[in-house]
């Protein structure tokens, strides 16, 4: 059966295409949404790709997530830096997580250079762009499938 694996995006991801193309590129959100889900199928697994503004929706995705996926996508956008709530829930739910973002947080400011959910995350990705997201559906997958005994 094919697993279901939640791609979550934070605040201003909404914002892809026209925000700082120079740091985060010029794909928008939709871009994103399709080329991950191709990389997914690609994979042997099903995505459900959302993006909110609020913390709470966040932590309440991550919640559902338990129970409905197998396996957790995450870029928490500016709440990478500051939300224990969404880590929280993140550990609360013991799925594997990888993390993702876009630009390099490590070359950016100092406060980009600390990361909650980097706490409950299997791996991180970043700086890659867009491509990170496929990537972070590979390393999914490989998780998964060892999980299961299939690799
Ligand atoms: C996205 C954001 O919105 C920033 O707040 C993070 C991340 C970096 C990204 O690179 O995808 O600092």
């Amino acid at each position: 059966m094919t697993s279901l694996v939640y791609v979550l995006n934070g605040p201003n991801l909404n914002m892809l295409g026209v925000r700082e193309p120079e740091v985060y590129g010029r794909e928008t959100l939709d871009d994103l949404r399709v080329r991950t889900e191709k990389s997914a199928a690609a994979n042997g697994l099903a995505i459900d790709f959302r993006q909110s503004n609020i913390e709470g929706e966040i932590v309440n995705w991550v919640q559902e997530a338990r129970g409905k996926a197998k396996g957790i996508i995450i870029n928490a956008g500016g709440y990478t830096h500051t939300s224990v709530a969404i880590l929280d829930a993140l550990q609360a739910v013991s799925l594997p997580v990888v993390e993702v973002h876009l630009s390099n947080i490590f070359r950016r400011d100092e406060f980009r250079q600390h990361s909650y959910i980097s706490l409950a995350a299997t791996g991180v990705i970043c700086g890659l762009g867009a491509k990170g997201y496929e990537l972070a559906i590979e390393a999914m997958a490989d998780i998964l499938n060892k999980s299961t005994g299939k690799a």
